[in-house]
């Protein structure tokens, strides 16, 4: 049977559909609603979940009597029509008081306001019930090598980090911090554009144990990787704690196209994984399918719904695809062929010592590199398959 929105955790960030298609050459294609007016047209178009920034909700700069205001209005609509709101993020890249970065500028005094304007946020996010506090920092990068201290930098950005992270343990909040790579745009180069570089960042940090990742399809596709060997990697290491999915072609500006519009057969292995998990078993995510695309400046509003549908709806088509495939008994054969499930048992035997295998001639002196040099592996027939399944 055909799954459906409800059988998964869907949900949008308020930027996506409240984006009004101003960019780099012209202004908005589009009217700006009021932030509550966005629900219950998310969940109509399939999410349980919805997501923000501080600035989306509330604009920058208003006082707090009004800011309460407007959280509250949010919160009451957002209950009513039934929308969570899983994760909350910081806006430290769009007022100009952030252009040199909200943790690593330059200038200590920015540096300051921007971690107070982060933890402001985390009592909202605390405040909200959010699993997850996503920190992207857009603008914390440079156009010139000599710039930034790059040493100090990292140290400025693992700083700030940690005071977040320990401000949430301080506060005895149920949330984690999700980092989220990206190679460039809008800076020249991003600190920490990739998932790898993010991974080894965490570890060097005081609090990492409740700091993850966010990576978004698009911005590692960027960079020309594989963004399903980025998550994958994300999960071996217990990190991938929330996920940004939208579709990108090539190795471009950030198109933020809607999931599965960019690399399709990409889209439908991210999912697998997703889904279905790993053919050996392995951590699985369990977190939400969060859609971080923009409504392309060509549509006017009801592109804004019919590009959310289509968001949610690559996802359902895509894992009853992919339950399908893994299902098949012709890919289960074609896994096998294909050491698959060879690739899961150890490669020592268990209580194997170094001297056992040094010992063991049958690997070494009379191992038949030329046979083992004949092995066909299948991969091309089992990628078929998959693609049979994708397009069928
Ligand atoms: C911004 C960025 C996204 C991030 C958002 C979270 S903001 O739209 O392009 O990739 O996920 O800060
Ligand atoms: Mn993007
Ligand atoms: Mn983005
Ligand atoms: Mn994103």
């Amino acid at each position: 049977m055909a799954s459906t929105p409800a059988d998964y955790k869907l949900s949008f960030g308020l930027w996506t559909v409240g984006w009004t298609a101003q960019d780099q050459f012209g202004s908005a294609s589009r009217p700006e609603f009021e932030p509550w007016e966005y629900l219950p047209k998310l969940k109509e178009a399939g999410a349980s979940g919805v997501t923000f920034h501080d600035d989306d909700v509330a604009p920058f700069g208003t006082d707090d009597a009004e800011r309460q205001k407007y959280f509250s209005k949010f919160k009451e609509v957002a209950d009513q029509v039934g929308l969570k709101v899983e994760m909350v993020t910081t806006n430290t890249f769009s007022h100009p008081v952030f252009k040199d970065g909200g943790l690593t500028s330059n200038d200590r005094s920015v540096r300051r306001f921007g971690l107070r304007k982060l933890l402001r946020n985390v009592d909202r996010a605390a405040e909200f019930g959010a699993e997850t506090f996503v920190m992207w920092g857009g603008r914390e990068g440079s156009e010139y090598d000599n710039a930034k201290d790059l040493n100090a930098a990292h140290e400025r950005y693992a700083e700030g980090i940690d005071t977040v992270a320990s401000y949430i343990k301080e506060k005895g909040y149920d949330l984690r911090i999700g980092l989220e790579p990206k190679p460039n745009e809008p800076r020249g180069d991003i600190f920490l554009p990739t998932i790898g570089h993010a991974l080894g960042f965490i570890a060097q940090l005081e609090h990492g144990d409740i700091v993850g990742l966010n990576p978004e399809t698009g911005h590692e596709q960027m960079a020309g990787l594989n963004f399903t060997h980025g998550i994958a990697q994300a999960l071996w290491a217990g990190k991938l704690f929330h996920i940004d999915l939208n579709g990108q072609r090539s190795i471009k500006y950030d198109q933020d196209l809607v999931f599965g519009h960019g690399d399709l057969t990409s889209a439908f292995f991210t999912i697998d994984l997703l889904v279905n998990g790993f053919p050996n078993g392995g951590p699985k995510y369990d977190g939400w399918l969060h859609f971080d695309y923009k409504p392309s400046r060509t549509d006017f509003v009801q592109g804004i719904w019919d590009s959310a549908r289509a968001n949610t709806e690559m996802v359902t088509m895509l894992a009853d695809k992919a339950k399908a495939y893994r299902a098949d008994p012709e890919v289960q054969a074609a896994f096998d062929a294909a050491g698959i499930f060879e690739l899961g048992e150890s490669t020592l035997a268990e209580g194997e010592s170094i001297s056992d295998l040094l010992a063991d001639t049958s690997t070494y002196e009379e191992f038949d590199v030329e046979k083992a040099a004949e092995r066909n592996f299948g991969f091309v027939q089992l990628n078929q398959l998959a693609l049979k399944h994708l397009i069928g």
